[in-house]
């Protein structure tokens, strides 16, 4: 049941720290205030849509042409693709979760001072209509100097359960011509911009046309370096073995009716994911993804 903005203030609001609202669209919105940084979660998809450490540049990209609606992804933040990442069939890219509304399952000021909060979502007629599988998922956000994001796919089935997923991170940069991306030397990528092709990284990840990119095998620490603004951003993972890079770029753009033109200049994708080789859950287990986030 999607839950009203007075329900969830009065379960789950911290005051000072946590309130709900809901947009003009319907959307419902939690903001997050620590004394290090805010952000912004939309429970439709459990979508980070802003962090922003306190003294920074927001961290978290979203396009201005980004819609908000209902059903429909939104350009930027973190969508959580999940069950499968990339297109499948006649069924939409990323799967479902992220277009659907999730439930606030809990929140809390943690001794650190940073806000922890927890949604999950569940299977049911539509979702086994897409996809014939019980499940349970959850992403716990924590939001302070760092930005932690958890996934945990847990089969609530009798069968294994295949996944493929991604923390689809959106980052702001001050110009992506002068950015590149460490941690991936000498991993095999998979370019889907030429043909799905295999290749092997040699040094550092830079940009000057269209980037698609799933690098994998790798558990790799990633370093974006952002020339432009002077800052690091760092993103450490745990249980993921694939990295996926992308930006558009001009004429990609363009495909994108939620993207305003030029805006491929401020944004890079950085994604904590695991595919094409999916994690292969036996009935009753659970598997965590996780993304930890910070500026350097
Ligand atoms: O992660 C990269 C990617 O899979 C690209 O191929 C690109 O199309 C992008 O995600 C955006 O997908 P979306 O379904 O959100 O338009």
């Amino acid at each position: 049941m999607n839950a009203n903005v007075e329900s969830l203030s009065s379960n789950f609001a911290i005051p000072g720290h946590l309130s709900f609202r809901e947009t003009q669209s319907g959307l419902r919105v939690a903001d997050i205030q620590t004394s290090h940084a805010s952000a912004s979660v939309a429970l439709q998809g459990a979508q980070v849509l802003t962090w922003q450490p306190v003294g920074q540049q927001p961290v978290i990209w979203v396009s201005k042409a980004a819609i908000f609606a209902p059903g429909k992804p939104v350009r930027g933040g973190v969508p959580v693709c999940w069950p499968w990442f990339g297109p499948l069939g006649d069924k939409g890219a990323h799967g479902f979760v992220r277009t659907r509304a999730w439930q606030v399952r809990a929140s809390q000021l943690d001794s650190a001072g940073q806000v922890v909060l927890r949604l999950g979502i569940g299977d049911d007629a539509d979702t086994r209509a897409l996809w014939d599988q019980p499940f349970d998922l959850e992403l716990v956000v924590t939001v302070g100097a760092t930005l932690t994001m958890a996934l945990t796919s847990h089969n609530t089935g009798a069968t294994p359960m295949a996944v493929t997923e991604a923390l689809h991170t959106y980052f702001c940069v001050g110009n992506i011509a002068q950015t590149s991306v460490t941690g991936l030397d000498g991993c095999g990528y998979i370019d889907k911009v030429q043909n799905f092709s295999q290749h092997t990284q040699s040094g550092e990840v830079r940009f000057s046309g269209e980037t698609d990119r799933v690098y994998t095998p790798t558990s790799a620490e990633c370093l974006i370096t952002d020339a432009a603004w002077g800052r690091n951003i760092h993103i450490a993972k745990q249980g993921s073995i694939a990295t996926v890079v992308w930006n558009p770029w001009v004429e990609r753009e363009k495909a994108f009716a939620d993207m305003a033109t030029g805006e491929y200049q401020d944004m890079l994708c950085v994604e904590t994911a695991n595919a094409p080789e999916p994690v292969t859950l036996a009935p009753g287990e659970r598997h965590t993804l996780v993304a930890v986030i910070s500026v350097r």
